[in-house]
């Protein structure tokens, strides 16, 4: 009997469900380089008000939204604070260096840093060292393995961060895992934050599209920006549809995959190393034991039994739960990697 493939390596790989492709089909649209799209509109009005914000400015990727960030926070020669392996940092190309002119500092271990970390990572006002400016927080934290900030750590580093006057920026490309997680709103969430990122094309199941959110005069610096890096779109209605679905249909349902996600690291922990303390949303990170073959061959060996994995590293790989797929095709993930394992 064949199987469908597994595709575990990310939450970005969902694709638009029949009902999701109606709205997108059906939805009303104008101009938004104009601001005339009446479903962009509602959709930058629906995320602002989500997050408690004054503003949301609708924008191509979640990279783009970072970006755009880091470089109205900023000026050329500033410094960053940011926890290890942060998507802004590792994964956008470099983006800040070349956009921004900005450098970074990695603080704490795993994703989190606190507000001892911060304090200890300012520079000093010396004509030695770059001007720190901005600190960015990620929540969940991809390369952390799904990790969700704790309350009172958040609380602590934007105190902290408010007596340096730095600017803080929230890459919430995963907040909506963060709120389903904990069931605190996502505004209670995004709440003290300069400006704050969220994507509807991971765990929401959009084809594209994120919003970058925060105070009126900031997120209209942020048009412009997004205008000076080309992320003007134009009938952009078809995809904002897309997004208002998600929210409105997609939400609940992350708690699934965050159970589902608990399954799979339970039965992968039958013959790999996984910390299920660090369980915490829709990623789950595995160690590779002794005997095991390295990340990248256990990847190819997965593939050829119709399961798709990430690594992350020489012997970590990374799996994401969502939308398309269920406890079954997790169940039949962890069992094809555990034989491929041997
Ligand atoms: N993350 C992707 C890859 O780029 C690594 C993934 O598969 O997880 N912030 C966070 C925390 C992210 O995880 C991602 C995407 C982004 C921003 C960027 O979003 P896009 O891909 O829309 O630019």
């Amino acid at each position: 009997m064949s199987h469908a493939v597994v595709d575990l390596r990310s939450d970005t790989v969902t694709r638009p469900t029949s009902a999701m492709r109606d709205a997108m089909a059906h939805a009303e649209v104008g101009d938004d380089v104009y601001g005339e799209d009446p479903t962009v509109n509602r959709l930058q009005a629906t995320v602002a008000d989500l997050l408690g914000v004054e503003a949301a400015l609708y924008v191509p990727s979640g990279s783009m939204a970072n970006q755009i960030a880091i470089k109205i926070h900023t000026q050329p020669g500033d410094d960053v604070l940011i926890g290890e392996g942060s998507h802004n940092w590792l994964y956008e190309s470099g983006a800040a260096a070349v956009i921004s002119g900005v450098q970074f500092t990695i603080c704490g271990e795993g994703g989190l840093y606190d507000a001892d970390q911060l304090h200890a990572a300012i520079k000093p006002d010396n004509h030695h060292f770059a001007p720190t400016r901005l600190a960015c927080v990620e929540n969940t934290h991809n390369r952390g393995g799904g990790r969700i900030w704790p309350r009172a750590q958040v609380a602590a580093l934007l105190e902290a961060a408010a007596t340096h006057r730095l600017a803080t920026h929230l890459d919430g490309a995963r907040l909506w895992n963060a709120s389903a997680a904990t069931g605190v709103p996502v505004d209670e969430l995004a709440r003290g934050f300069g400006t704050v990122s969220v994507c509807l094309s991971k765990g929401l199941g959009a084809p594209v599209g994120s919003l970058l959110c925060g105070p009126r005069d900031l997120i209209h610096r942020a048009h412009r920006m997004r205008k000076l890096l080309g992320g003007g779109m134009r009938q952009a209605g078809i995809l904002a549809a897309a997004g208002l679905h998600a929210l409105a249909h997609h939400r609940t349902r992350l708690v699934e995959d965050h159970a589902n996600a608990r399954h799979l690291a339970e039965r992968l922990a039958t013959g790999l190393h996984v910390d299920l303390a660090s369980v915490e949303s829709n990623i789950v990170l595995a160690d590779l034991p002794d005997g095991a073959p390295g990340a990248d061959e256990l990847v190819t060996r997965a593939r050829a039994r119709g399961v798709l994995v990430n690594a992350i590293g020489p012997r970590r790989i990374r799996l994401v739960t969502h939308l398309d797929v269920d406890r079954t095709a997790c169940e039949r993930g962890a069992d094809e990697l555990l034989a491929a394992c041997g």
